[in-house]
């Protein structure tokens, strides 16, 4: 039945009135790349997405993203509803408009280009531009900054009206399934800046986004009971897999705000209204600037025992990822909600590979009986090293090991945090996550640490150290020593986009990827030192070529060389800092500056510091020697 129900929609239209059954979408049963959406109407009427319109289930997603996706099709004159690969740009603010802008880009067999609402014209343009967009979506509220781009370039603009994304709901019908299935068919293109040229577009199959998510649903045990507060931008993997994709698999509830806010985050943790908020994620500096705000206005000590009780008691995971988290964030974040942050480690172009371990607090009420998955049940430790048997007969109650859960009888009203739970396998060391660390390769991902070796000609480097969940070998002679890191697994990217030497040259030629990261395995962890390169700068969670940047400030009619750097910051991991000569006569202020560059650039690329010097350094070969201008 299931292969006739296939054969029967394999470049069949989509159809927009059911038959009045809700079909179970066969897809997701069927290919096992399929996209998110696929399993939405399984989840039928539960709440999908809480944003500022109001409460969508996945239901009304599916169908407002089903008809989208027929007037996209019907503006690009395709026959079948299916798109073969055309990407599709959207604009849309951070809620349900976007996923359905995403998954109406999906259903018709096209790739999703999402473009951020703060970058300025000329960016979007880029994008529009490099990805060969075929159509251009947009919300009401971004048609005035995209219509005279996409004029110029000659691509429609289908406007994304409320009545599309809040409109009444039909009977959702199945989608039909592309003519090679959904395995290596290109999802989405993001664009990530890296040592070379203008940014790439990161092409990601179904397959690879679907990879991710599997695995970080299981290292983090997703559950449809999940409700995620969403703050992050939705032109990022960050943003998008983990925190959109992610809940939407399972059948969770993401609640979306539409910008970062640090008084509505707090709100949003302390506040008793359902669906209440249990897992959040953010990048390093989100985290510095909600403290900051804990500082401005949690000064009484009741308020601030409320707050960490409400955090201990409702929030259960809290993840940290996309930079370096300092130890001094990571300490005062526990002190402050009693929650040592996850430290996960991932990339643009190959997902997420690398994960802490998911610690639980578990609260049982009285007589009940719950149990807890252990993955190796004949060795059960907890975070301390002392084994769950131990633990529970702490906290009073009894256990007993069925196959591979825990079980707990508790006779009593457990204290929150009376057990503690890891995920953790055995071969991690009991004491778990160490402060600094990103943990250990998520589930299908692999790992090498290498430095190159231009001696041997089969293979251009040597190993350190190589593993994947189940364990990590490493090479006699390497231990502890710093290399680059390299991924393989299904979660990494196809290509990027239109570029097929840059594709080559990232991957080794036995097919790992290159990162750029250096990393070192210690303790049975990994731990990032930082990037092989310096003209790559973090700043706020986000990756700014100081290429792009110098590339950029060169064409200002005042300066005549440029170095920029990322100088190490408190709040933002590293700033932007523009190291300058003038052409003679000229003057430039900061301020000046940063009015210019903001057509230019990213608001987060805008430098953020300016060095007016006579001239800049340069060694023999007229290279600048950055780390000493970052040293000084
Ligand atoms: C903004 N401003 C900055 C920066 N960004 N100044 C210095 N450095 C910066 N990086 C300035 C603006 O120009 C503006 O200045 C003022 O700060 C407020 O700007 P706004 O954009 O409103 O700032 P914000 O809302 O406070 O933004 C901070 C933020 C944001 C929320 C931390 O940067 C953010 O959302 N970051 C997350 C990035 C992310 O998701 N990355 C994932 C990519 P003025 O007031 O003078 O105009 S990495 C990834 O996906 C991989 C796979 C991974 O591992 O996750
Ligand atoms: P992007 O290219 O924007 O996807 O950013 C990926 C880069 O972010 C990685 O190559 C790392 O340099 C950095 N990154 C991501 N997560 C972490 C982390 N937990 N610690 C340190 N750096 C990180």
């Amino acid at each position: 039945r299931l292969g006739c129900a296939l054969a029967s929609c394999r470049l069949a239209p989509a159809r927009h009135r059911g038959s009045g059954l809700l079909h179970t979408a066969p897809v997701a049963r069927s290919d096992r790349s399929a996209p998110v959406f696929t399993r939405a109407l399984a989840f039928g009427d539960r709440i999908a997405l809480v944003d500022q319109h109001g409460r969508h289930t996945y239901r009304e997603l599916y169908s407002r993203s089903l008809r989208l996706s027929q007037e996209i099709c019907r503006l690009c004159g395709c026959v079948g509803g299916d798109l073969r690969e055309e990407r599709v740009s959207f604009l849309c603010a951070n809620d349900a408009s976007y996923v359905v802008a995403q998954w109406a880009s999906w259903m018709s067999g096209g790739v999703a280009v999402p473009l951020y609402r703060k970058h300025p014209a000329a960016q979007l343009e880029y994008v529009i531009c490099d990805s060969q967009s075929s159509v251009v979506l947009a919300s009401q509220e971004y048609l005035e900054l995209l219509s005279p781009v996409v004029r110029k370039l000659g691509v429609p603009l289908l406007p994304l009206t409320p009545a599309i994304y809040t409109g009444a709901v039909e009977e959702p019908a199945e989608v039909p399934v592309p003519e090679q299935g959904w395995r290596n068919k290109g999802a989405m293109i993001i664009y990530t800046s890296g040592t070379t040229g203008r940014p790439k577009g990161v092409l990601s199959t179904h397959q690879n986004i679907r990879a991710v998510v599997t695995g970080l649903v299981h290292k983090w045990a997703w559950t449809k009971d999940d409700v995620i507060l969403h703050v992050l931008p939705l032109h990022h993997v960050h943003g998008v897999v983990n925190a959109l994709l992610c809940p939407l698999w399972v059948g969770a509830t993401c609640v979306m705000m539409p910008e970062f806010s640090p008084q509505q985050v707090w709100e949003k943790f302390l506040s008793s209204e359902t669906p209440r908020i249990n897992v959040f994620m953010a990048v390093p500096t989100i985290y510095t600037k909600l403290m900051e705000y804990y500082d401005r206005h949690f000064t009484q000590p009741h308020a601030q025992d409320f707050l960490r009780a409400v955090c201990e008691e409702k929030i259960r995971l809290m993840v940290s990822g996309s930079a370096a988290l300092p130890l001094p964030v990571l300490e005062k974040w526990k002190n402050i909600t009693g929650h040592t942050l996850l430290e996960r480690y991932g990339m643009t172009e190959i997902g997420m590979a690398l994960s802490g371990p998911l610690t639980t607090a578990v609260r049982l009420p009285v007589g009940c009986a719950g149990f807890v998955q252990c993955h190796r049940p004949q060795s059960p430790r907890n975070m301390d090293g002392m084994s769950k048997a131990r633990l529970a007969e702490a906290a009073g109650c009894s256990i007993a090991l069925w196959a591979s859960s825990l079980l707990i009888f508790s006779k009593q009203p457990l204290r929150w945090g009376h057990i503690l739970h890891s995920h953790t396998r055995t071969h991690e060391p009991a004491h778990g996550h160490a402060a600094g660390s990103v943990g250990t390769p998520l589930p299908g991902v692999q790992v090498r640490i290498v430095s190159e070796n231009p001696q041997r000609e089969a293979c251009s480097y040597t190993i350190h150290a190589e593993g994947d969940e189940r364990g990590t070998k490493v090479t006699p002679g390497f231990e502890e020593k710093e290399g680059e890191l390299l991924v393989r697994g299904p979660s990494v990217f196809r290509e990027y986009w239109n570029k097929p030497e840059e594709t080559k040259s990232a991957f080794t030629l036995d097919g790992w990827f290159k990162t750029g990261d250096t990393v070192v395995f210690k303790d049975g962890q990994y731990w990032i030192r930082g990037r092989t390169s310096v003209d790559i700068i973090k700043t706020g969670g986000y990756k700014v070529s100081a290429l792009e940047v110098e590339w950029h400030l060169l064409a200002h009619p005042s300066i005549t060389d440029v170095a920029v750097i990322g100088v190490p910051d408190m709040t933002w991991g590293q700033r932007v800092t523009a190291v300058v000569t003038l052409r003679e006569g000229h003057s430039l202020s900061h301020r000046e500056l940063k009015e210019w560059a903001r057509n230019v650039l990213a608001p987060y690329a805008v430098p953020s510091e300016l060095v007016l010097v006579e001239e800049i350094p340069r060694n023999q070969m007229g290279k600048i020697d950055k780390k000493a201008l970052i040293r000084h």
